[in-house]
């Protein structure tokens, strides 16, 4: 396939100022006619053909200024119509095409979810609709008519505000015209049509302008979308408060759609969301299904300055609306609940996605340099290590100057398609700082690793620091330059007295930048040997190697000032302890009763104080954490072994302290899906877990009993995760309650259908293989495939990398399948193979061959290909 490359980027010949639409909806032949109001772009060539994009299309009627345009006068083709001669002056082009949304399973452009028309243009769905200029540096100011049979579609949304509706006279059809004054780029058009249930509320902007804030549903599930709507108010709110940023339409729609690729899309004025990040109730979701909604819902209307109002040039500039509103959505939630307990999470999604992928054969840039298939972009390196470094940027310069750089940039690049280089000229000017070092975060890939060598003068009263950066090659990238990398930090007296140090070089943010390869600091008058504690807070998105031992470690979780640093030290104790487990080698005992001790001492006397945080120090690393930690020749099965094994002594060890916070935690009251309050279901079923890992047969019956009497979601969900580990009859009789109890209840069942694809025991594959054809599973809606593949292959470590290659398989088998329908669906499942080459030998062979027989079906669609390509390379 073709590779599209920065290097290659400039600006189209043609530009479109204004796009008038009449789509009139059909099930199988919807009719739209585009009228485009085209002009040459004096930034283009001036000879050139006009070459629009189409994608699957059929035409039906051309005209340039009204009058038909004759055979020979253009070419068209499924994928794309050109006009050999266009004039060389402003013109309008009337295009009309046919397309059949019901077949559409592609779920780019128009479709149709339960019989609801809706459309998701992003990247490239525009094309599917009409031909265009379909790239995001052709912005335009959209006019949408709507048709569609009254019964069939009794609601039409479009993008900005409503200008007119009425009946089409005598024809039982209806329709609905909506103007955005904004010009955008066509990935955030959407329209929207069918059969829905509404709830709204009246939002003042600060400047004191009415808005309807609305969600949409399905009919019946109203009741379920007040805290979506809840944090669509809080997210404006906060942006007006801490960004100045106020929204700019009369009407903010959202609409819940069941069939969707990604998690929710910020078409300019009518977002469309995947149900699963809308719908919520008690008895229904958990305390994680309310803040990812929280999260997601900000997520999207944070975009309506960064992605919307200031959109990107082109598509290899995606963190530039990403990155950073991904670090916007993180501040609001970090905001709306607890700060530390909030980075904590971010970095353990960081760890577990965006440092995985950076280490296999799909890592790239933050901001690549080319692309085959731009679906393939949407990354966890784009999103999540996009936002680090914003987030570093902010460290290094300070809150204040970074709140002016923001505003400079939204106030410079309003209404443009802007680049990351306009993003950081505007921080450069504010603060006078030259960027170009720190721009490297966005070109080089890989996750740097640095080391960290204490030395104390006893005589001096002096204490140094020596640091060094190394980052590994990556496909494509074989010769890494050091990166420009924040670290705060400080010292921590190991008696837990605050110890005054002052060190040269620490900004008055408190940062050491470390932009060499190798670099060291000293402290002056640091009166008894300190602990170090770098990267505070998770200062850069880095490996670190730190000299410490596992009692100077436990000196961080019990002293250190940094709530991130604290964890983070527990962490480390435990991950080395399950290493050398997982490898056979024989841990002390004196090291394994430092931890417990230190673990038994913190659930005693800080467990209450922060339940939140405490559920995160008292969950040990994930099986997948601890391969990569390994980093070759992984054996899953040893893994494994060693997490149960872990799992059990520390249960044991703190047998006493857990029984009582489980008892001491016991579910009061009515629910509330407040941080606080989940955090105190956190800890307590956290210490469920590890009491079941203790003693089977207590963990068996406690859990029962949570089962039976949870009260919401979150509890049932936990105790029927305990179970799962437990195999016997107690086990099946509650995967049978449950499903009795939600058969009709899609979202639920998913987390049904993830349960068992989970459950670490030989017998799950065929389990899984027969949950697809349960009366709820779909191989056509996203959600079912990823709750029941998408989980064994991501969630399963031991039973997706199975000795015998079937879990490789299998896997195998439904991307091939799932990629006659839905290509962007099969592409992300495949990159479950992202840790092959990580593997022991047998396993490694297995997955090649599994992958090599991918590469090699013919019509794969380009998404597979790719990845299978990448991942082999
Ligand atoms: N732009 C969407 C989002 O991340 C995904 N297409 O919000
Ligand atoms: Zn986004």
């Amino acid at each position: 396939a073709q590779i599209v490359r920065l290097e290659d980027y400039r600006p189209g010949d043609f530009l479109i100022d204004r796009v008038e639409l009449d789509v009139r909806l059909h099930p199988t032949a919807t009719r739209i006619t585009a009228i485009l109001a085209l002009r040459p772009n004096p930034e283009g060539r001036a000879d050139a053909p006009l070459r629009l994009d189409g994608d699957e299309l059929k035409l039906k009627a051309l005209a340039i200024d009204g009058r038909a345009l004759p055979a020979g006068e253009f070419e068209a083709s499924p994928q794309e119509l050109v006009i050999a001669q266009p004039p060389r002056r402003p013109f309008t082009l009337t295009i009309e095409t046919e397309i059949d949304p019901t077949s559409n399973t592609k779920l780019m452009g128009l479709y149709r979810s339960s019989g609801n028309y809706c459309t998701q243009c992003e990247a490239e769905g525009f094309r599917r609709i009409t031909y265009f200029l379909d790239r995001p540096d052709v912005m335009a100011v959209y006019t949408t008519r709507i048709e569609a049979g009254r019964d069939e579609a009794p609601v039409l949304l479009g993008n900005g505000n409503l200008v007119e509706s009425g009946d089409v006279d005598g024809t039982g059809r209806h329709f609905a015209v909506w103007h955005d004054p904004h010009p955008k780029p066509s990935y955030l058009f959407a329209l929207v049509g069918g059969r829905l249930g509404k709830i709204a509320k009246p939002f003042t902007t600060m400047s004191g302008r009415e808005v309807e804030l609305a969600v949409y549903v399905e009919p019946g599930k109203e009741n379920r979308a007040d805290y979506a709507l809840d944090a669509l108010e809080r997210s404006m709110r906060w942006d007006e408060r801490v960004f100045d940023r106020e929204y700019d339409l009369d009407v903010f729609n959202i609409v819940a759609v069941s069939d969707f690729n990604m998690g929710a899309m910020e078409n300019k004025g009518l977002n469309i969301f995947n149900d699963k990040y809308v719908l919520a109730s008690p008895e229904m979701a958990t305390d994680a299904d309310y803040a990812n909604i929280e999260a997601i819902i900000a997520h999207e209307y944070f975009h309506n300055w960064s992605g919307n109002r200031v959109t990107c040039r082109d598509w290899f500039q995606l963190c530039l609306k990403e990155g950073l509103t991904v670090f916007r959505d993180q501040e609001f939630s970090s905001d709306e609940r607890s700060r530390p307990v909030h980075r904590i999470a971010e970095v353990k999604t960081l760890r577990a996605r965006q440092f995985v992928e950076d280490a296999g054969p799909l890592a790239h840039p933050v901001r690549p340099a080319q692309y085959r298939e731009i679906n393939n972009f949407y990354t966890a390196t784009v999103y999540e290590k996009g936002a680090e470094i914003v987030r570093m940027l902010k460290t290094i310069i300070g809150d204040e100057d970074f709140r002016r750089g923001m505003d400079l940039y939204f106030e410079r690049c309003d209404g443009t398609a802007a680049t990351v280089e306009d993003f950081l000229r505007a921080f450069a000017d504010v603060t006078g700082r030259d960027l170009s070092h720190f721009a490297r975060w966005y070109v080089q890939s890989g996750t740097p690793r640095v080391t960290v060598r204490g030395a104390y003068d006893e005589g001096a009263k002096t204490y140094r620091l020596d640091f060094e950066q190394v980052t590994p090659p990556t496909p494509g990238q074989p010769v890494k330059e050091p990166m420009a990398i924040p670290v705060v930090l400080g010292l921590v007296a190991r008696d837990g007295r605050p110890l005054q140090a002052t060190g040269e070089r620490v900004s008055r943010h408190g940062v050491f930048m470390l932009d060499k390869t190798t670099d060291s600091l000293t402290f002056e008058d640091v009166a008894t040997p300190p602990v170090p504690s770098v990267f505070r807070g998770f200062s850069a998105p880095v490996k670190t190697s730190l000299d410490l031992s596992n009692e100077e470690l436990l000196v961080l979780l019990r002293h250190d000032t940094d709530a991130f640093n604290r964890w983070e030290a527990s962490q480390t104790v435990a991950m080395r302890l399950l290493v050398s487990l997982s490898k056979g080698d024989p841990i002390l005992d004196e090291d394994m009763l430092g931890l417990s001790s230190a673990l038994n001492s913190f659930i005693s006397n800080d467990a209450m104080r922060d339940p939140a945080f405490a559920a995160l120090v008292l969950t040990l690393p994930s099986e997948a954490d601890i391969a990569q930690e390994i980093g070759r020749d992984i054996d899953p099965d040893a893994i494994h072994h060693a997490r149960i094994e872990m799992r059990r002594r520390i249960g044991q060890a703190c047998r006493g302290n857990l029984q009582e916070l489980y008892t001491g935690l016991a579910d009061t009251g009515a629910y509330s899906p407040d941080a606080a309050s989940a955090g105190r279901r956190a800890l307590r079923n956290v210490t469920l877990d590890l009491l079941a890992g203790a003693d089977p047969d207590l963990g068996e019956r406690t859990a029962r009993e949570q089962f039976e009497s949870a009260s919401n979601m979150t509890d049932r969900l936990a105790s029927l995760n305990v179970l799962m580990t437990l195999p016997g009859d107690a086990r099946e009789h509650a995967i049978d309650t449950f499903e009795e109890r939600y058969r009709d209840e899609p979202l639920v069942l998913d987390k049904w259908f993830t349960l068992q694809a989970a459950i670490p025991e030989d017998a799950t594959l065929k389990r899984v293989r027969r949950l697809m054809s349960h009366p709820g599973f779909s191989i056509s809606n996203p959600n079912r495939v990823r709750s029941l593949v998408g989980s064994f292959a991501m969630l399963n470590q031991m039973q997706f990398n199975r000795a015998d290659g079937s879990g490789y398989d299998f896997l195998a088998e439904i991307v091939l399948r799932v990629d006659e329908l839905n290509p962007q669906l099969a592409a992300r499942l495949l990159t479950a193979f992202g840790t092959w080459r990580m593997m022991e030998k047998m396993r490694r062979s297995h997955a090649k061959n599994a992958l090599l027989r991918i590469a090699g079906k013919p019509n794969l669609s380009r998404d597979v290909s790719d990845i299978a390509q990448r991942s082999l390379e």
